[in-house]
């Protein structure tokens, strides 16, 4: 089945975080690609990737980035599908300046951004499966069971000592 999620990232260096969404998109069954696009390194890959992801049939893009993370806005300017973005942790200012360059969108771009590192790829993997949820009951049930299974692990084991 073709990709329905695009994973981009700006570098190698991101991957450590982005697999954490790419796990999420594999346990949920969801047919994703992945692909090391840089807003600053590869800029032409990146407009032609941006511009061309609706008619290959991607619906959903999570791009994640870090530092002067402008890769998840550049994107969301070259295409109307929803862009989730990913603030990747750095090391000068741990992940604040990826978090306000990708959340600090003006008004007219949007670009859905979750937390820093892991666990906003954990979390962009999920939105993005909710996303396609919405319009998929397979997909949807599958977020409800994950979902569910979490809820009874906290009351099988919320016993403290
Ligand atoms: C950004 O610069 C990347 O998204 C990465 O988070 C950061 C550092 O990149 P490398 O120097 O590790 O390639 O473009």
């Amino acid at each position: 089945m073709s990709s329905l999620v695009g994973v981009i990232m700006g570098s190698t260096s991101d991957w450590e975080t982005m697999k954490k969404a790419c796990e999420v998109l594999d346990e949920l069954g969801i047919p994703y690609e992945k692909k090391v696009v840089s807003a600053h390194r590869t800029p032409d890959l990146m407009f032609e990737y941006a511009a061309t992801a609706a008619s290959r049939g991607l619906k959903v893009i999570i791009a994640g980035a870090g530092g002067a993370a402008h890769l998840p806005g550049m994107v969301a300017a070259k295409t109307v599908l929803p862009v989730i973005g990913v603030p990747v942790k750095s090391a000068s200012l741990n992940g604040l300046d990826s978090l306000l360059s990708i959340v600090q969108m003006p008004g007219g771009v949007p670009v859905a951004t979750v937390a820093i590192g892991a666990a906003g790829a954990t979390n962009a993997g999920l939105l993005a499966a909710q996303i396609l949820g919405a319009f998929d009951h397979d997909v949807q049930a599958r977020v409800t069971a994950r979902r569910d299974r979490i809820t009874q692990e906290v009351l099988d084991n919320g016993e403290l000592p």
